[in-house]
C-alpha cells in the first residue's frame, strides 16, 4: 500500500479521505464532491492546512483546545507516561499516579461539595454513567421510581444512545430509535428566537418554571434529576435570561431534584470562571467534564458528582465503567493541562482582560446590517443573523441557509466561525491574544459583509 504522508498533493488526499474515511454528523457524498481541507498542523489559535494556508481557529477545534495548540510539554507528559505505564486499569482494586493525581486536583478545582470524580472517555460516555448514576443513587435511597431526567430541547449532550437521548437535539432522535424511555424535555430559554412579546425577564421566568410545571406532571416521586449546559453551546450558544438559573436552581432544591450541569464545554475556564456553574452561581451534584479537561490533547472526561452521591453510590456495588476509565496517559495529559492554566493565569486573563476585550468588540457586531443580536460569556459567543432586527425576524429560506452562506464567506477568509441554523458561534482557544481578536474581528466582520451581499445576491433577503 502506498505511503500516506503530509507531502501526498491535496487531491489525492480529499480522495482517500473520501474512500476510506466516515465524517461523524456529516453528509459523506457531498464531502466527497466537494472535497475536505486537510489540517495538517497548528499552533496557538492558527491551523495550517495542506495548501500552507493559515487560518485562524475561532472554535478552538471544537470547543476544546483551551489552551491552544503546540504545548509540548503536554507532549513530553504524554511520551513520559507512555514509557512509564502506558495502560492500567482502574477497575479490580488497583489505581495509578495519575488519575489518583487528576482526582485531588479536580476535587480542588470543582465548587462546593463536588470532590469525586468518575472517569469516561468522551462527555458523552460521561453523561451515560450521569444517567445511571442518579438512577441508581436514588433506588439505592429507597425512591426506585425516581428515575425519569429532564432535560431541554436543543440541548447537546452527545450522540450516544443515552447521552444523544439526555438532548434535545430532533435530528439525533429520528435516527437509531432515541430517545430511550424515561427523558422528557421541555423548552430552552432561547429569548431570541422564541420569546415573542415576552421581555426576556419575563420569558426567563416561564421558561424556568416550565421545569417545575413538568416535575408536577410527571410526579415529583418519579424525577431523579435535571440536566442542562450552563450555556448552551452546539445549540447555538444560547445564554439564557438573567431571571432563568435562580428560578431553575429553587425549582430543584424545593422538588428534591438532582442537577447534573453539563460543563463539558463551559468547564476549563471558558466563561471566565473554572467552571460554568461558578459563573452563572450554580449548585449541581454533578457536573459533566471532558474537552478543555485536557484542552483537547487526549480523549478524556468524566463526572465530578457530590459527596453525598459519592457516599450512596459507594455503598454498593456501582456496574459500570469503561476500558478507559482515567486512562493514565490521558490523566497525565489533563494534569498537566490543568497545571498549564492554572500557573499561567490563563482562566483570569479571559475573566479580567481578553475575555472583556472580545467581549467589547463581539457585542459591537450589533451594529452590522444583518446581525440583531450579540450574545458572549468569557470566551463563547453567539451572534444572529435576521434580514429584519426590529422584529427579531428569522429568514424567509429554511433555518441555516443564510447562517451556511456566512460560515462560507469565513472559511474562504481563514477564519473558523461555525453556523448553527442562522446563528454563528465562536469559542476560540483561551490563550487568544488581543491583536488576535482583532483579527478575528476583522474577518468576521468581512465575511458578514460578503455574505450579506451573496444573500441578497441570491434573493434570500426576507422575513419569514
Ligand atoms: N456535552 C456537551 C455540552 C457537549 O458540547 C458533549 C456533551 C459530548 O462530548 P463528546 O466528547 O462525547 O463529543 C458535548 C460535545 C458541535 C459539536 O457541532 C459539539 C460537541 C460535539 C460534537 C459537535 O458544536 N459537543
Amino acid at each position: 500500500m502506498q505511503q500516506i504522508t503530509n507531502h501526498l498533493p491535496t487531491a489525492e488526499l480529499q480522495a482517500l479521505d473520501a474512500a476510506y474515511h466516515m465524517h461523524p454528523f456529516s453528509t459523506q457524498d457531498d464531502l466527497a464532491q466537494s472535497g475536505v481541507r486537510i489540517i495538517t498542523s497548528a499552533k496557538g489559535v492558527m491551523l495550517r492546512d495542506s495548501e500552507g494556508e493559515e487560518i485562524l481557529d475561532a472554535m478552538a477545534g471544537l470547543w476544546c483546545v483551551n489552551i491552544g495548540y503546540g504545548r509540548d510539554e503536554l507532549a513530553e507528559v504524554a511520551a513520559r507516561q507512555m514509557r512509564e505505564l502506558p495502560y492500567y486499569n482502574t477497575f479490580f482494586k488497583t489505581s495509578h499516579v495519575p488519575v489518583i493525581a487528576l482526582s485531588a486536583k479536580l476535587a480542588e478545582l470543582a465548587p462546593g461539595n463536588l470532590n469525586h470524580v468518575f472517569f469516561a472517555g468522551s462527555g458523552s460516555e460521561a453523561n451515560d454513567t450521569n444517567l445511571r448514576m442518579v438512577r441508581t443513587y436514588w433506588a439505592e435511597k429507597g425512591k426506585p421510581n425516581k428515575q425519569i431526567v429532564i432535560s431541554r430541547w436543543n440541548a447537546y449532550h452527545g450522540s450516544s444512545v443515552g447521552s444523544g437521548s439526555l438532548g434535545g437535539m430532533k435530528g439525533i432522535h429520528a435516527q437509531g430509535g432515541l430517545p430511550i424511555p424515561g427523558i422528557e424535555h421541555i423548552d430552552q430559554p432561547n429569548w431570541w428566537a422564541e420569546g415573542g412579546d415576552m421581555s426576556p425577564e419575563d420569558f426567563g421566568l416561564e421558561r424556568a418554571r416550565q421545569l417545575e410545571r413538568k416535575i408536577d406532571e410527571l410526579g415529583e416521586d418519579n424525577v431523579a434529576a435535571f440536566i442542562a449546559e450552563p450555556v448552551q453551546g452546539a445549540g447555538g450558544v444560547i445564554v439564557a435570561p438573567e431571571t432563568y438559573w435562580p428560578e431553575v436552581m429553587r425549582i430543584c432544591r424545593e422538588r428534591d431534584i438532582l442537577f447534573i450541569a453539563d460543563e463539558v464545554i463551559c468547564g476549563f475556564g471558558r466563561t471566565g470562571q473554572w467552571f460554568g456553574s461558578q459563573t452563572l452561581d450554580l449548585t449541581p451534584d454533578i457536573m459533566t467534564i471532558a474537552k478543555g479537561l485536557s484542552s483537547g490533547y487526549q480523549p478524556i472526561g468524566g463526572s465530578i458528582v457530590s459527596d453525598e452521591i459519592a457516599a450512596v453510590i459507594g455503598a454498593t456495588e456501582f456496574n459500570h465503567g469503561y476500558t478507559y476509565s482515567g486512562h493514565p496517559v490521558a490523566s497525565a495529559v489533563a494534569l498537566e493541562n490543568l497545571r498549564i492554566l492554572e500557573e499561567e493565569k490563563i482562566v483570569d486573563r479571559v475573566r479580567e482582560e481578553t475575555g472583556p476585550y472580545l467581549k467589547e468588540k463581539f457585542e459591537a457586531l450589533v451594529d452590522h446590517p444583518m446581525v440583531g443580536e450579540a450574545k458572549i460569556v468569557g470566551m463563547m459567543g453567539s451572534i444572529a443573523l435576521t434580514p429584519d432586527k426590529g422584529a427579531r425576524a428569522a429568514f424567509a429560506a429554511d433555518a441555516g441557509t443564510v447562517g451556511y452562506m456566512v460560515r462560507e464567506r469565513c472559511f474562504a477568509n481563514n477564519l473558523v466561525m461555525r453556523h448553527v441554523g442562522d446563528r454563528m458561534i465562536i469559542s476560540p482557544p483561551l490563550v487568544i491574544s488581543k491583536g488576535e481578536i482583532d483579527v478575528l474581528i476583522d474577518r468576521a466582520v468581512q465575511s458578514l459583509d460578503e455574505g450579506m451581499k451573496a444573500v441578497k445576491d441570491a434573493g434570500l433577503w426576507a422575513s419569514a
